[in-house]
């Protein structure tokens, strides 16, 4: 090496040793207007140091009650980011799902995930089978303006659900204000069906003709309520649907008269065969005024758009995503 290029490197190293610098340093140098703001959402990054299966255990082992946006884990390793509700009935609660209309006018056409996406067809009885499957769509934020199911559905053994019924396009920390309804249940059912809807809808498969209404109907859970009551749920269906179902409860696997299967029955329990005036999710065929009541919100607008008429269900109803729950 000659003495120039000695000096060089001399310089050159004393240069970087002085300035010290990062390209971190950008981000942590904030002006004071900034500072609050950031450290907020730092605050929130720095949940990704958590390692946890649900919002139980976010709350349980890192002693967190802020309602919010929380990265969990699986059990392969998996990590999504999901909202935690840590205050409902002692928090604790992972959404894991939400079922979101984007077009009642499309009959088992795109956007209706929890139904079939590819028409009304008998031979396509489970149609997507997303009740049932490991398949996950949608992003959290988006919630309540399309359809949403994360790693949670069957990666979390929870006890028990909670279900709020948010208007569409609500932003994440509006959810709770906006809500028309809003219940969970506390007998913590779901040990008896495997610790979650995937496990659940296993054993009672939604699936077109695999039973008879009410006889072969899945389980109705009485539910508590954080907002809303009995018989305003059933003022969010049809006054005919009113006739045909009792409040408080939600019900899982409504079979109808034309043997269609639904999913879920939010707030009530079927006491006739029209589910598809009240139940939401389906499997890919459903015989009556075929396709009419194809779709994630099945025939809630059979007498017209959120009429509040015959079977059709109110507006509100209507125009809302069902959040699905588990703690
Ligand atoms: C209360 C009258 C029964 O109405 C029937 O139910 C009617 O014929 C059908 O249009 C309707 C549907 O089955 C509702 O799903
Ligand atoms: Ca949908
Ligand atoms: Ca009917």
């Amino acid at each position: 090496m000659t003495f120039q290029a000695f000096l060089l490197t001399i310089t050159l190293l004393m240069a970087f040793q002085t300035s010290n610098t990062s390209p971190l340093d950008s981000v942590k140098k904030i002006g004071p207007t900034n500072a609050p703001k950031v450290a907020k959402v730092d605050e929130i990054r720095n949940r990704a140091q958590f390692i946890a299966r649900s919002c139980k255990e976010v709350r349980e082992v890192y002693g967190q009650s802020e309602n919010g946006l929380y990265y969990l884990t699986t059990s392969t390793g998996v990590v999504y980011q999901t909202f935690c509700d840590m205050t409902t009935a002692g928090g604790g609660w992972t959404l894991v799902a939400s079922v979101h209309e984007d077009n009642i006018y499309g009959k088992c056409t795109v956007g209706d995930r929890w139904t079939s996406q590819q028409g009304n067809n008998a031979n396509w009885p489970q149609g997507e089978g997303n009740w049932a499957n490991r398949k996950t769509f949608g992003t959290v934020e988006a919630a309540t303006d399309d359809d949403f199911k994360n790693p949670g559905y069957y990666d979390i053994v929870a006890e028990d659900m909670s279900v709020w019924h948010v208007p569409n396009n609500t932003p994440v920390n509006h959810w709770k204000l906006a809500a028309i309804m809003r219940y969970h249940t506390d007998r913590r059912f779901l040990h008896l069906y495997g610790g979650n809807l995937y496990s659940l809808f296993h054993r009672y498969p939604v699936e077109y003709n695999v039973g008879a209404h009410l006889s072969d109907n899945g389980p109705s859970i009485p539910i508590v309520y954080d907002l809303g009551d009995k018989e305003s749920t059933k003022m969010f269906y049809g006054p005919y649907s009113g006739a045909e179902i009792e409040g408080g409860f939600i019900s899982f696997r409504a079979i109808n008269y034309e043997r269609a299967a639904t999913a879920i029955c939010s707030g009530v329990k079927p006491k006739g065969g029209n589910a598809e005036t009240y139940c939401i999710g389906g499997g890919g065929f459903f015989p009556e005024g075929n396709p009419l009541q194809c779709g994630d919100f099945t025939a809630f607008a059979w007498n017209g758009y959120g009429t509040h008429v015959g079977w059709s269900a109110s507006k509100q109803m209507l125009e809302s995503a069902v959040l699905l729950f588990y703690r």
